[in-house]
């Protein structure tokens, strides 16, 4: 049972990177499903010698949520916040948010005095509900597998340092959510979409209760988790749904709301086969489809690999994805410290 654990961790930890590298040269584009396929015909075919992917802020972030629980395993949110900001300045070339990178600023100059008083300060005080928190979420779930409560808090926390909108905390926190209830499945059955979506409602209905006075929508996860539910539902009666319609329907932005339920959806929809995706492997089927639908591709890609990878677990991630990322054997290192300070009940 402890192999298997790890293996998910593995999994988990390599779907955020393996997303993210392989994402991103398509973030940004309008998707299509026959460049994607033909991409990873070679990347997933006869190794050929090429420049690895380059991992972007995705990543960059989530190692530092790592980072953070493995040297402070009972988490300290001004730690992590110092861990954000050196990376950042060590590497700020990969691709962060626009806005993001000012929160690092002001972090710095005010030398840590008050670590969340500059997110709170994002767009004229209303902060950021950019998908950057849910984005980076991965480490959490898997650290407090044993204690849902905490869970949340850690997750709410971490994302605050950079998200205060409650848009950009409740998206994490719904991702933190879905990798936790991904960790738990059997990695040789289908999770039932049915009973995943509606536990996920149910969650987000203990979560969305304050009032959100800049939105008509005061429970708009749910709304969304409904449509995620309502698709799966239409595929099962054998309709066919075009990535238009599910970019129509669930988003593909960096907005937290137009990409964290579409990365569930992804993970869903991915367990059975895809027209024009050609792949018996549940994992990379699962990318794959996040990146054909554009926009926000090595986030979704990330998000949505992460999920899959609590699921299936490392075995299921095939060595050739792997050869094309830079940064996979520092992933499964780092992951495996934290499974060894993870607590195990
Ligand atoms: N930044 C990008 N992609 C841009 C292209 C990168 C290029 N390929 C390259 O390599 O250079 N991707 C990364 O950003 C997303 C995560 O962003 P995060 O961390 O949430 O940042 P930020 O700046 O807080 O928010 C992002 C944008 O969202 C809009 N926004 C957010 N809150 C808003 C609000 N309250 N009002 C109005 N707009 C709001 C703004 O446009 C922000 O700039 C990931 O995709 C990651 O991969
Ligand atoms: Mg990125
Ligand atoms: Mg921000
Ligand atoms: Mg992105």
């Amino acid at each position: 049972l402890d192999g298997l654990l790890k293996g998910k961790f593995r999994g988990c930890m390599l779907g955020t990177l393996l997303g993210d590298c392989l994402g991103a040269p398509f973030e940004g584009e309008a998707g299509s499903k026959v460049v994607v396929q033909k991409y990873f015909e070679k990347i997933d075919g006869p190794y050929k010698k090429s420049p690895q992917k380059r991992y972007t802020d995705d990543t960059a972030m989530m190692k530092s949520v790592a980072k953070c629980l493995i040297d402070k395993p009972s988490m300290d949110f001004k730690y992590l916040a110092n861990l954000f900001v050196k990376e950042y300045y060590n590497e700020p070339r990969r691709g962060y948010g626009a806005n993001v990178v000012e929160v690092f600023h002001k972090l710095r100059s005010s030398k840590f005095e008050d670590v969340y008083k500059p997110a709170r300060e994002q767009f004229n005080g209303t902060g950021s509900y950019g998908n950057g928190g849910a984005m980076r979420m991965a480490p959490i779930p898997l650290f407090f597998n044993n204690n849902y409560e905490a869970m949340i808090e850690a997750a709410t926390n971490a994302t605050r340092l950079t998200h205060t909108h409650s848009i950009g905390i409740n998206g994490a926190l719904l991702q933190a959510i879905a990798i936790h209830q991904s960790l738990m499945l059997d990695p040789h059955e289908k999770a039932d979409h049915q009973i995943y979506t509606k536990k996920l409602i149910e969650k987000m209905k203990a979560i969305e209760t304050e009032d959100i006075h800049d939105l008509l929508d005061h429970t708009p996860y749910q709304t969304q988790l409904k449509k995620v539910a309502e698709l799966l539902n239409l595929e099962t009666s054998k309709k066919e749904i075009s990535e238009d319609e599910v970019v129509a329907a669930l988003g593909n932005s960096i907005a937290a709301l137009h990409s964290v339920p579409t990365s569930i959806y992804c993970y869903l929809k991915a367990q059975n086969e895809i027209a024009g995706i050609e792949t018996d492997n549940p994992f990379r089927r699962t990318i794959q489809y996040a990146i054909s639908l554009g926009g926000d591709t090595d986030t979704i890609a990330a998000m949505a690999g992460s999920i899959a990878g609590a699921h299936y677990g490392e075995e299921f991630i095939g060595e050739n994805l792997r050869k094309h990322c830079e940064f996979v054997d520092e992933i499964i290192e780092i992951s495996d410290e934290l499974f060894k300070v993870t607590p195990i009940s």
